[in-house]
């Protein structure tokens, strides 16, 4: 039902518009209580007002730290008329249901920002007992109005005027913005409270981000669980063709534009994306032939994944692709009969990649219990400089390259990872295996289903070989070359294994974990 308005209570800083407000008030024979300032204003407006000192029976102390704060004011603010209990109560106590409250705040954000502000001119301008009264108003909206805004006085006073009291939806409706306002309001004094604990050594940093919600998503990892996702996708990527990426499909595009990051200076290269996981890596001199070069590594994981590529996307490529049923296609351009192709496929996303990972370099967090971790992304390359060669054979330039290609590789392999590589192709992936010698037969025994022979490739491992027999696998499997971090108590056993097989061997001092 609609509120008929007996009483209101007017103690705001910014007064503008609130005689025009009172004056209706009064008009519709509203008893008017207020706050020192405020009274003082609508009495210079010959408008009569009660001091609410007067209501409470108690006067406005410590400099007006105290002038609101009594159980008069705020049992009028929160008994439920409607409850009949209540009613005896208050009648009891002597408190008078009010019905509008009209408050804004001290001038909190305005007063910090100024520069002469000091912190005890900040902490004067906390205000506690508006934001009580808001409060308190806003919980009882079933039987109370509140007002926070100059900007609400007109809806207010059409209600007032043209439905005979104010409604049920209006009410709630502003209680709800009352919230957000003291929300709003807290968040001020928190954050200058923050800024000054940080402006002191022994405080501890704080994580600050503030993200918009980019999507709603339909929903998260599964159906039952509900996702939404935040940030600057769309500086990234633009989704221009098929379904609304999904929640695994940002994971997976993320994966990729990672890999993509590491070989945009590489000749024309194709990844194949399962999980977030590449299941099959190729460079070559043409795209086409990388990207048939990186479908034979696993002929059966791409159903369903996607795929990325560093360069224009050419019809002939294209064709390759729309073969196998990919959900997504990756690329910086795409040449107009590429597109035309692939356009036919509606539900399958097709990505524009409009600039590399590698080129904002920010920093990569995962939430935990309790938090967040933060760490740098790694988009470094390393060259054959960068490499310590510790076996007695020395690699050829193939070897190197060979190395090379599947250590860039397998840093974007789950661990344990395993690569082995030959002529800028992946020829077995091992991933995301508790034991790394477990990951390397997988890797063996992937590359032997496809038809790929180990033979003459480099294996690349993300952490070292604890023991010597990793190497001795791979060297039986038919791996010539091994690039791996070093580091183990046990390197000069695996080196002495190494030499021991006529494999070259090099440590690149650098681990590549992915978690
Ligand atoms: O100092 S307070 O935190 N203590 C109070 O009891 C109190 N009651 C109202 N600030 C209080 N107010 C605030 O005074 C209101 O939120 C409003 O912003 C201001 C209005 O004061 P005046 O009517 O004297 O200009």
């Amino acid at each position: 039902h609609n509120l008929s308005i007996n009483r209101a209570l007017l103690s705001v800083s910014d007064k503008t518009d609130i005689i025009p407000l009172a004056r209706v008030l009064h008009q519709h024979d509203v008893e008017i209580i207020s706050t020192g300032g405020t009274a003082q204003k609508i009495r210079e407006a010959e408008l009569p007002v009660t001091d609410v000192s007067e209501v409470t029976g108690f006067e406005e102390c410590l400099d007006g730290r105290v002038k609101t704060l009594h159980p008069i004011i705020h049992g009028g603010l929160l008994g439920r008329t409607s409850h009949q209990s209540d009613l005896d109560e208050m009648k009891q106590l002597n408190i008078d249901p009010i019905e509008l409250v009209v408050v804004n705040l001290y001038p909190f954000k305005e007063t910090i920002d100024n520069s002469d502000c000091t912190p005890a001119i900040a902490t004067e301008n906390i205000d506690i007992g508006g934001p009580t009264m808001i409060r308190a108003a806003a919980k009882n909206f079933a039987h109370v109005c509140v007002l926070t805004a100059p900007k609400q006085y007109d809806d207010f006073i059409a209600s007032l005027e043209q439905e005979n009291g104010i409604p049920f939806t209006k009410r709630r409706q502003w209680a709800r913005q009352a919230f957000n306002h003291t929300a709003h309001y807290d968040t001020h004094i928190a954050n200058y409270f923050n800024t000054l604990d940080t402006k002191s050594e022994e405080q501890p940093e704080q994580l600050n981000i503030s993200l918009p919600k980019s999507q709603e998503l339909r929903y998260g990892e599964n159906p039952h669980q509900k996702a939404a996702v935040y940030g600057y996708q769309e500086e990234f990527i633009d989704c221009f063709h098929g379904k609304q990426l999904s929640y695994n499909n940002f994971l997976d595009v993320d994966a990729a534009l990672r890999l993509i990051a590491d070989f945009k200076d590489s000749d024309p290269t194709c990844a194949i994306f399962k999980h977030t996981v590449p299941c099959g890596v190729a460079s070559d001199e043409n795209l086409t032939k990388a990207w048939e070069k990186a479908f034979q590594t696993d002929t059966k994981s791409p159903f369903g994944g996607i795929v990325a590529v560093n360069q224009e996307l050419d019809l002939d490529t294209a064709k390759k692709i729309d073969e196998i049923f990919t959900e997504i296609i990756i690329a910086p351009s795409y040449t107009e009969d590429a597109l035309s192709l692939l356009r036919q496929k509606k539900k399958r996303r097709l990505i524009r990649q409009k600039k590399y990972l590698s080129d904002s370099s920010e920093q990569q967090f995962r939430s935990i219990f309790g938090g967040a971790l933060s760490q740098d992304l790694d988009f470094s390359i390393l060259d054959e400089n960068d490499l310590k060669v510790v076996t007695k054979r020395q690699p050829s330039q193939k070897e190197l390259r060979d190395m090379l290609f599947a250590w860039q590789v397998v840093k974007h392999v789950k661990s344990n990872a395993i690569v082995y590589a030959k002529d800028q192709q992946t020829i077995g992936i091992g991933t995301g295996q508790t034991s790394r010698v477990e990951a390397s037969q997988i890797a063996i025994a992937k590359a032997k289903e496809e038809g790929l022979s180990i033979e003459g490739t480099a294996i690349a491992s993300d952490a070292f070989f604890p023991f010597p027999d990793g190497v001795e696998a791979a060297a039986k499997a038919g791996a010539t070359a091994v690039i791996q971090p070093g580091g183990s108590i046990r390197d000069d056993q695996v080196i002495e294994t190494a030499d021991a097989l006529d494999l070259t061997m090099v440590f690149t001092d650098k681990r590549l974990f992915r978690h």
